[in-house]
């Protein structure tokens, strides 16, 4: 069993997707052991984004993350991070396959819906800036 780290971005709560995106994960098989709904902190935002931090796009991406509630999870399942990013699909969600999360709600880049970590580490460090109080 793997957990990973998922969030419905405040684009994917503005349009009233949580519950069709908690649906997919669950019809999958993966199982919600934790869950909150909250607006993060610049400063939460910063660390969650960190890897981009040099990028020209950083500012617009934490301006983004932090304009509205989020959906934080954390999914548990066999190879769950892979299991999510597949549900998930491509970053741009105009090239993300149908089928997907990405692909069937998302038409920009900057507002793709949802976020999944990309590896197990990942999950954890962003679980612990977001969801402190859950040990993954
Ligand atoms: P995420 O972290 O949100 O799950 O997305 P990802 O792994 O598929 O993509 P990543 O490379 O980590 O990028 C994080 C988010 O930054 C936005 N982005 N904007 N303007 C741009 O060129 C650009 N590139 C990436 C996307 O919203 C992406 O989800
Ligand atoms: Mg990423």
């Amino acid at each position: 069993m793997e957990r990973t780290f998922c969030m419905i971005k405040p684009d994917g709560v503005r349009r009233r997707l949580i519950g069709d995106i908690i649906a997919r994960f669950e019809r999958k098989g993966l199982t919600v052991v934790a869950l909150d709904f909250c607006t993060l902190t610049q400063d939460q935002a910063e660390r969650h984004y960190a890897e981009h931090k040099d990028k020209p796009f950083f500012a617009e991406l934490v301006a983004f993350i932090t304009s509205g509630p989020v959906v934080p999870m954390v999914l548990e399942g066999p190879d769950a991070v892979a299991a999510a990013r597949a549900l998930i699909g491509a970053t741009d969600p105009l090239k993300a396959a149908a089928g997907t999360i990405r692909g069937d709600y998302g038409l920009r880049l900057s507002e793709n819906v949802i976020h999944g970590a990309d590896s197990p580490a990942s999950a954890k460090r962003e679980t612990a800036n977001i969801l402190p109080d859950c040990n993954i």
